[in-house]
């Protein structure tokens, strides 16, 4: 690279990091502070990456790339953004304030084409690694190749920090991507040996290299800067070379701290007899040494340059370990305290009149530069951002009016499950195409198996069943091909989240729809959660189906009973949880769910059900092993709607009516029973199917929102329905999971209630045994109404 485009280089890191922490600076002492909260923003972090990341968007990186920053370099993204023209100083002015440039780059809040949202850290890193093998997956099947089928490959880029490396779902999923064959993957290591705490373990790279390496990466170690190669090239320069290899991570931070002369006394105490080398530090000033000690390849943008060059060459993933400083040009440099550190005002004022930037201009973009006209037309050409906003769409694919499935006497959900998916795997139609499914080790046990026995496996090359070519009998067909429209993970629960949230952004990362679709075992949902939560935060879109669940899955015994994941489903943003009891209605909620997986509208409530439909979002399906009796009827678009909105009478209460049973997923035939036996002795004794308690309590809220906010008219969907109840009417609900999921419908118009279900870990047994234990059999449902509303005496519950 010509020392001219160098030049332009350094003096746009040097204004990205003044920008960064003048953004934080205004944030933290100039900006009104109503509450007096801390505001925060990480200077030193940002500084850290500043000239890796200057080296990237400036110059090496491609408009095909996507990249995770690391989440506490968010000002210097924003930074680089603004200087692209891509952010607005209003949003830099507001930064971590209503509506200003977002804390840690976010996808869905920000507005300068952030392609990955970051903030628990591990998991924006994770994702770059699922997005490739998405790439992977679009690409055999011919899709996502740009205009005339000539788009490069892009790179999937992580940035991220030393300690990042802690988190244990960056392990797991490199065991993934090598199963997988990953490409085109870069992590760039943020290498500065400082996490927030405390400075890092002595030779914690060499662990990193050997890491890599085994899971088939090249590994490309930055570590000294072009000024310090050519110190090591001068007499004597062998001698620091190995001071400097050897020099302990605290030491070499404090005494980047310290500065100049802090490294001219402890180099001379420690090397100053050997000879040349003496001569090396004496002929330069401090400032001098002070700089080539801080020369660490992190910070020199022509090793940066080079090595993205190289590595741009070849598609195999690469780990890059970038040696830098932690507050890299800033007097907070190499402080272990300095993660949230914050300059002084004095210091920041001491910092504009280096950069010669005047008292008031602080915001402008070019104030302080040599020759604006040729910066402006360098940043103009940079190529990452040469063509705008890098965001794609895609347009919906058209949903079938209707899924079809063949419904026996007696079912389960999840067997309804593997029938609706088999019965979509046999359709020739672009829909069926874009389906894709997932599952960590679990896609017979979650009856996926006949849509892979049709579909096949997902992989780069052909890979046959060795089974079905030794005439093996089997039931299940393991064949892998490009073609194929499942990946199979192994169990890490959290590598099945971070899949999903890579498929399910591939419309917007690669322009190509997906309907990605995920099964695991309900109670593992928690082992992925934080996962799952970051693929709801950046609004990825999929389908996710969980089964068994509850105690329902009895002889699986307790470690297996999901209690919690109701109200999971319940409270997590961005999903639309659904727990049917019946296979017909799990075939209208899917049919709905495939659609409103792909909406993207505005987010104004529905004026009938005060849901945010038209915005879509991914789902959660509750499901169960359980087989029950199905009920003969046929759905029509009326009950259809109900069932997706959350729920319908099974059986209507009359005006006497004294009790009213509702009952969510699989224990309906419980609610059923008991509501059968006490029809003899109570009237007009109603039973309501809960299909989804989340978007029925989703619906009232914002109606009662509505309300208060003068729409008067305002009734949501569990309103109208619980209308049929008269006031001195008492409820029981009953769920297989935490009775608050249910306990609220009480609230809705005041009727007394007594929630049913599992508050305590799950025994094993038999399904009858366990019902009976926890109270949610029939029996269970009928000494709750008898407590509740007194009724005469009944038969079967003496001695109960
Ligand atoms: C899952 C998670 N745990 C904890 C944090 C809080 N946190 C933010 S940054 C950080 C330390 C980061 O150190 P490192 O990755 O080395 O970053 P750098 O030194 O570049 O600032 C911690 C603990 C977080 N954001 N996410
Ligand atoms: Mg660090």
């Amino acid at each position: 690279m010509s020392d001219a485009r160098i030049a332009a280089l350094a003096q746009l890191e040097r204004k990205a990091r003044w920008l960064s922490t003048w953004m934080i600076h205004n944030a933290n002492h100039i900006r009104p502070n109503e509450d007096g909260l801390k505001v925060g923003g990480h200077q030193a972090s940002s500084a850290s990456l500043s000239t890796i990341m200057t080296a990237l968007y400036f110059s090496a990186l491609r408009p095909e790339d996507r990249v995770a920053v690391k989440p506490h370099a968010s000002p210097i993204f924003h930074a680089i953004q603004y200087l692209f023209g891509n952010q607005s100083r209003e949003k830099l002015e507001n930064f971590r304030g209503y509506k200003g440039a977002q804390s840690y780059p976010s996808r869905t809040k920000d507005v300068d084409d952030v392609d990955f949202s970051t903030g628990s850290v591990g998991l924006g890193v994770a994702q770059t690694l699922f997005s490739s093998l998405t790439q992977d997956y679009l690409r055999a099947k011919g899709l996502a190749t740009g205009p005339g089928g000539k788009e490069p490959e892009g790179k999937m880029v992580a940035l991220l920090g030393d300690a990042e490396m802690d988190e244990g779902n960056i392990f797991e999923a490199l065991l993934e991507g090598w199963k997988h064959g990953l490409r085109n993957t870069w992590w760039v290591v943020d290498y500065n040996r400082q996490s927030l705490d405390a400075v890092v373990r002595e030779g914690l790279w060499e662990r990193f290299e050997a890491i890599f390496r085994n899971f088939g990466w090249d590994v490309v170690i930055l570590k000294h800067g072009s000024l310090q190669q050519a110190a090591f090239a001068e007499p004597g320069g062998e001698a620091l070379r190995r001071w400097i290899d050897e020099c302990p991570n605290q030491l070499y931070s404090a005494l980047t701290f310290q500065g100049g002369a802090a490294w001219r006394k402890r180099l001379m105490d420690d090397i100053g007899d050997q000879g040349a080398v003496t001569k090396l530090i004496e002929k330069r000033s401090d400032a001098e040494l002070a700089e080539l000690m801080a020369n660490l390849a992190g910070h020199d943008l022509p090793s940066l340059i080079e090595a993205f060059e190289a590595a741009r060459a070849h598609d195999r993933p690469v780990c890059f370990i970038a040696y830098t400083i932690k507050g890299y040009g800033l007097p907070l440099a190499g402080h272990k305290d300095n993660h949230a550190g914050l300059m002084t005002p004095t210091q920041v004022e001491a910092l504009r009149e280096a950069l010669g930037i005047r008292a008031g201009h602080e915001w402008e973009p070019y104030e302080g530069l040599e020759d604006e006209a040729s910066l402006r037309r360098f940043v103009a050409a940079a190529p990452f951002n040469a063509k705008g906003r890098r965001r794609k769409t895609a347009p919906a694919i058209p949903v079938p009016e209707r899924l079809e499935v063949e419904i026996g006497p007696e079912m389960s959900t999840q067997q309804g499950f593997g029938l609706l998916m088999h019965g979509i795997a046999k359709r020739d139609d672009p829909f069926a195409a874009r389906v894709v499914t997932t599952s960590p080790d679990v896609t017979v046990s979650t009856n996926l198996g006949a849509w892979v026995n049709r579909r096949g496996l997902f992989a780069r090359e052909k890979m046959a069943d060795l089974f079905k070519a030794e005439r093996i009998p089997s039931t299940f067909t393991w064949n892998f091909a490009p073609e194929g429209q499942h990946m199979e993970l192994g169990i890490a629960e959290m590598n099945l989240f971070l899949m999903l949230s890579a498929l399910g952004l591939a419309h917007t990362t690669f322009g190509e729809r997906l309907l990605p679709v995920g099964t695991l075992y309900d109670p593992f949902i928690e082992r992925g959660l934080d996962a799952l939560n970051y693929a709801c935060y950046q609004d990825a879109r999929f389908m996710l189906a969980a089964t068994p669940s509850g105690v329902t899955l009895a002889p699986e015994g307790g470690a297996h009973q999901s209690i919690a994941t109701p109200l999971i489903g319940m409270a997590q943003d961005g999903l639309a949880s659904f727990e049917p009891a019946f296979v017909d209605e799990l075939a209208a909620i899917m049919r709905f769910g495939f659609d409103y997986m792909q909406r993207d509208g505005d987010a104004e409530p529905d004026e009938t059900t005060w849901l945010r439909d038209a915005v879509g979002g991914s789902l959660y399906l509750r499901l169960s092993t359980r087989s029950i009796e199905q009920p003969r009827r046929k759905i029509d678009d009326r009950l259809a709607e109900d069932i997706v909105n959350g729920g319908y009478w099974m059986r209507r209460p009359g005006p006497n009516a004294q009790i009213v049973v509702a009952y969510t997923g699989a224990v309906a035939p419980e609610a059923i029973e008991a509501v059968g036996l006490m029809a003899e002795d109570r009237r007009d004794i109603g039973l309501l199917a809960i299909t989804s308690a989340d978007r029925l309590n989703a619906g009232w809220s914002a109606a009662q929102h509505a309300r208060e906010h003068g729409l008067v008219h305002a009734r949501s969907h569990v309103e109208r329905l619980l209308d049929a109840v008269p006031p001195h009417c008492a409820l029981v609900t009953v769920i297989d999971g935490h009775p608050a999921t249910l306990a609220w419908l009480g609230a809705v118009n005041g009727h007394r209630t007594r929630a049913l279900g599992v508050e305590h870990f799950g025994q094993t047994g038999t399904i009858a045994d366990l019902y009976s234990h926890y109270g949610i059999d029939a029996h269970g449902i009928m000494r709750a109404a008898q407590a509740i509303v007194p009724g005469r005496p009944v038969r079967f519950l003496r001695g109960a």
